[in-house]
């Protein structure tokens, strides 16, 4: 039966600016090791009837230590990993007798997967929804200043047909009686916990909410334009808000500024400049990834300073057409990754060391960019790729879409509306991914996709929008509503399973039939093939090292042949690396179609994929081979 869906409102994020100290902002981290309790599978509300969070946990249950960020399951020895419902986080700590003076005070978490409830003191804070998003409230009135405080957080990981992933819920008889099982389609483990930072930031009394940055560049990119808006939360703004000023400044890398403005009383404006230094992708120019920093000064009327706020603005433009995308008027060729935040021992939770390793491989290997499969990466993270140029296509949490319905449609909304409204000032983000493998065959699709693509562009149209499908493109109902086609497909390996010779022109067909279906620019987003490091055979077998390389070859050739059409604008290998999935009996320790180890180590294909993405860096962009691309073996005079 068709499903009627109805375009309704969904809340409006506010604030959520990344926490940064300033002369006017104090930063505390809450991150360490927290108390933590699991409740009971089968009575996953008792701590909210018996309200545990009005006391320490430990004196309603014994408590166990859990390092926050990290995802709880696989810190212990016991059965945590594959808990479903509620657990319990709490710990104190003091808020020093200076905050209480003419301030306001925030509690900001960067991410809780999936739902979490938060209380200070006994007192409900704030509730949140979706993982992977950051959420914040404000803690002014609860905290206790020159003392100390308790927080204590509430966090449930269940996944039913109406969260962003969806998953089941079911019960089921064990050896002792009936136990609850979460199952999910997707093909990642179920991570949960305090994924991301724990901040309390200071902000004045009246404050900087909210920046929105845009930028353009004219005369042949020399010329750059960097349009700021501004909110402002606070009495002053309420009361009369002409009579606050916008200062913005810009500064380059070396510190000097180049462009200034004062607003009359305005919260918006323009900072234009000469001689710009583009943002450019990894490889595509000398010096990529160049970032200014905007200082944004909230000044009273009698110029007396209230608030400053800074964060990085690189300039550049995007454009797309049926056949290109270009930035700064010049055509990209993606050339990445699917990716994960995945790794041994913390899961998903936020490492900075195995986020700069990561980076390190990336420019190791040559990449100029990479989706966040299969939902938004931290903050830092995004950070790090407009510092070092690396694309991306910035994707919302719902994977597997399926089972429509009304209330999945404004949670997935919702979703994209957090994620834009978090990562709209990044230039490393170029594209929306609005979500990886949805149920397009059915009839519900069409218009399902159409309200989230249409919702999507009134709230971005500096950025085009593309979904990793993977249906035949014969049962398709959601290309049209896309700018961008991007499609997954696992040739030799889920198709055709060891047949090396069924890849290339599958792969040419596939591609060239999108780009009729829908005269669009075509991606291919993931292919791929597990691969156990340290297993040999050659002929080249299903599983070894060997039989990648393969894969990938064979998938080189259908691209470069696909390229010469003008419409195929990019490769993306499933996966960066090796990470864990649910069980089952198709996943050895987990998903191995890493290019690299868990451990962040090469397979034999890295190798391979290095020497053709600095290939095509060279042929396209003009780039430099790095010294060691090529083992020496012979110098050969005739
Ligand atoms: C694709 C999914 C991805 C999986 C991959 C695989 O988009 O999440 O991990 O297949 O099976 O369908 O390896």
């Amino acid at each position: 039966m068709a499903l009627i869906l109805v375009n309704k409102e969904v809340p409006q994020t506010r604030g959520m600016l990344y926490p940064r100290e300033s002369e006017t902002r104090e930063v505390r981290s809450l991150d360490g090791i927290w108390n933590f309790v699991r409740s009971d599978q089968a009575n996953p509300t008792q701590g909210v009837r018996d309200e545990w969070y009005t006391k320490d946990l430990s004196q309603s249950r014994p408590t166990i230590p859990m390092p926050v960020p990290a995802s709880y399951n696989d810190i212990t020895t016991d059965n945590l990993r594959d808990h479903v419902g509620t657990v319990w986080y709490d710990r104190k700590f003091f808020v020093p007798r200076s905050w209480s003076k003419n301030q306001r005070i925030w509690l900001r978490f960067g991410s809780v997967h999936y739902e979490a409830f938060v209380w200070i003191n006994g007192q409900k804070v704030v509730k949140h929804e979706i993982g992977h998003l950051p959420f914040e409230a404000e803690v002014t009135d609860i905290l206790n200043y020159g003392a100390e405080n308790r927080i204590t957080v509430m966090c449930d990981n269940a996944l039913i047909q109406t969260t962003v992933p969806q998953g089941k819920i079911t019960e089921v008889p064990n050896d002792n009686g009936m136990t609850i099982i979460q199952s999910y389609t997707f093909d990642f483990f179920n991570y949960a916990g305090i994924h991301r930072s724990v901040h309390l930031y200071t902000t004045p009394r009246t404050f900087i909410e909210e920046v929105e940055v845009t930028t353009a560049l004219s005369e042949n990119n020399s010329v750059g334009e960097v349009f700021y808006s501004v909110s402002v939360n606070g009495s002053a703004a309420n009361e009369a808000i002409n009579v606050l000023n916008i200062q913005a400044n810009l500064y380059d890398k070396e510190g000097a500024k180049v462009a200034n403005t004062t607003s009359d009383g305005k919260l918006d404006g323009c900072l234009k400049l000469t001689g710009v230094k583009p943002w450019w992708p990894y490889l595509m120019h000398p010096e990529p990834g160049y970032l200014y920093e905007l200082e944004i000064k909230l000044l009273a009327a009698n110029e007396e300073l209230l608030d400053v706020y800074r964060l990085k603005v690189g300039l550049r433009t995007l454009s797309w057409n049926k056949s290109q995308f270009l930035i700064n008027g010049k055509p990209v060729y993606f050339r990445g990754f699917g990716r994960h935040e995945d790794s041994d021992i913390r899961g998903k939770g936020l490492d900075n060391a195995l986020m700069v390793r990561d980076f390190n491989l990336l420019k190791w290997i040559g990449a100029n960019a990479y989706r966040t499969s299969h939902y938004p990466y931290s903050e830092e993270s995004m950070q790090f790729a407009d510092q070092h140029g690396i694309m991306i296509i910035d994707e919302c949490p719902s994977v597997d879409t399926e089972n429509y319905s009304q209330e999945l449609l404004g949670k997935h909304k919702s979703s994209l509306e957090q994620l834009i409204h978090r990562d709209r000032n990044h230039p490393s983000v170029v594209m929306w991914s609005i979500a990886n493998e949805p149920r397009t065959a059915s009839m519900n699709a069409d218009s399902y996709f159409e309200l989230v693509a249409n919702f999507t562009r009134s709230l971005d149209k500096t950025r085009p929008i593309t979904a990793a499908i993977a249906v035949p493109y014969t049962q398709d109902k959601s290309g049209r509503h896309l700018d961008i086609i991007s499609f997954n497909r696992y040739n030799a390996w889920y198709s055709n399973t060891g047949r090396l010779d069924m890849v290339t022109q599958n792969v040419i067909d596939e591609a060239t039939a999108w780009n009729k279906q829908y005269n669009k620019p075509v991606i291919m987003s993931e292919y791929g093939a597990d691969t156990l490091e340290g297993l040999h055979m050659t002929p080249a077998y299903v599983w070894s090292e060997e039989f990648q390389e393969e894969v990938f070859a064979r998938h080189f050739k259908a691209f470069d042949q696909l390229r010469k059409k003008g419409w195929f604008i990019g490769e993306f290998v499933w996966n960066f690396a090796d990470f864990k999935t649910a069980q089952s009996y198709t996943r050895v320790g987990g998903n191995k179609k890493g290019v690299f180890t868990r451990s962040r180590q090469p397979k034999a294909a890295a190798h391979l994929l290095r020497k053709r993405y600095f290939a095509l860096g060279r042929d396209l962009d003009q780039c430099q081979f790095p010294e060691d691309l090529f083992t020496y073996i012979a110098d050969l005079i005739s």
